[in-house]
């Protein structure tokens, strides 16, 4: 099979491609990713030469450039994850979050109703739901009540996904997943964050009280739910997916601490997020029912063997948080007390 994989060089995609490589040998994967910030082409190095894998640097929003892949790549599948992903982003500057999450995602379910799919797989958020009190979780009927720009881009791109597989019976398939951790992340989301800072010696800045509640799930269980939802999925239906980990924020900065070796002293209460949503935690029993999906991954074990990874992985981010980051950094933080 042809797939147009969309924001492959991010920190999920790049996990993705590795993964339909090795369990699907037969699939050949065009990867369009406009390597903004967040896209790095090295996170694919090894990659280099694999004549079932061609990165193309575009944009989803260039109509142009998507119906030419079309055409020219026989795709008979899409798995888009391209997207502005950064909550914290979205509250300093909204635009670009509509124009690719939004208009993005409409340029790619055109093309893919005018050349035709056999799926195609809308990678969302849980974050489309809201915010949840202290018990309770989401289902795929939770009604969708997103609170920040970010999640109310990837609600409105839900919104047109699901459109065009009732209006034109276009065969989508739409995932929400949880908080996803593991190699390849951008050190501007909390756990690659707490962990770079951590080795640094730098402070560790938790948001409010630190009681805000996530719910964790592996990257490569994603990546797997993933590939379930596309072959196995039912058009025109949700999927949630999650691992059943959810734990306050500030526990897991301690626990970055104590597998890091550093004193719980470098923790920095910050003002907080504006509008930050307290908790999210997921029901995942429909994939696993209908998709015969579930996760692998045990957190506090593959938390460990992620710190690992980015203490063995440092010149990888270390070269990627110069430049522009830098300055996102001093805004972000820079005020904060
Ligand atoms: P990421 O920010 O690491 O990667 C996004 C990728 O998209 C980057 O490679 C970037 O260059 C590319 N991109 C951005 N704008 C583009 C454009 N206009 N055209 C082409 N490429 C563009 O994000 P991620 O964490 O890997 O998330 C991937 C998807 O999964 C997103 O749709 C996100 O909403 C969703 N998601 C993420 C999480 C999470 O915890 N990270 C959880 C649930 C869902
Ligand atoms: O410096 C920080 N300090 C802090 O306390 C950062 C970056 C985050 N936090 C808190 C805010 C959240 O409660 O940690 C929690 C997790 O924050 P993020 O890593 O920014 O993730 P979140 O806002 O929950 O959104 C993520 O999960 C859903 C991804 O970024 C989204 O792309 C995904 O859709």
């Amino acid at each position: 099979m042809n797939v147009l994989l969309t924001g492959g060089c991010g920190f999920i995609g790049s996990n993705l491609v590795r993964l339909l490589l090795a369990e699907r040998p037969e699939w050949r994967i065009v990867n369009l990713d406009k390597l903004t910030y967040a896209g790095n082409a090295e996170n694919l190095a090894d990659l280099a030469g694999n004549p079932r894998h061609r990165f193309v640097r575009g944009d989803i929003c260039n109509g142009e450039l998507i119906a030419d892949l079309f055409r020219t790549e026989k795709i008979e599948a899409v798995m888009h994850l391209a997207a502005e992903s950064h909550v914290d982003r979205s509250i300093l500057s909204p635009s670009v979050f509509i124009e690719t999450n939004v208009r993005g995602t409409q340029v790619l379910l055109e093309a893919a109703r005018e050349f035709g799919v056999q799926r195609f797989l809308h990678v969302s958020t849980d974050e489309v739901y809201g915010s949840l009190g202290p018990t309770g979780l989401f289902t795929e009927l939770t009604p969708l009540d997103p609170s920040s720009p970010y999640s109310a881009s990837k609600a409105s791109s839900d919104l047109l996904a699901l459109a065009y597989a009732h209006t034109f019976k276009l065969p989508v398939v739409v995932t929400r997943c949880s908080n996803n951790y593991g190699p390849w992340q951008f050190p501007e989301k909390l756990i690659p964050l707490m962990i770079a800072n951590a080795v640094r010696d730098l402070p560790l800045p938790v948001y409010g009280d630190g009681l805000n509640v996530r719910d964790w799930i592996h990257v490569e269980d994603h990546a797997r739910g993933l590939l379930a939802a596309l072959e196995r999925g039912v058009p025109g239906q949700v999927y949630n997916f999650g691992a059943a980990s959810e734990r306050h924020n500030i526990d897991i900065v301690k626990l970055v601490l104590t597998l890091t070796g550093k004193p719980e002293s470098l923790i920095k209460y910050v003002t907080d997020r504006l509008g930050h949503d307290r908790r999210y935690a997921i029901d995942a029993a429909k994939a696993t029912r209908e998709l015969g999906w579930a996760p692998r991954h045990q957190f506090e074990r593959a938390l460990a063997e992620t710190v690992r990874w980015y203490q063995a992985n440092r010149a990888w981010w270390e070269r990627i948080i110069s430049g522009e980051y830098l300055k996102y950094y001093a805004q972000q933080y820079g005020t904060k007390s």
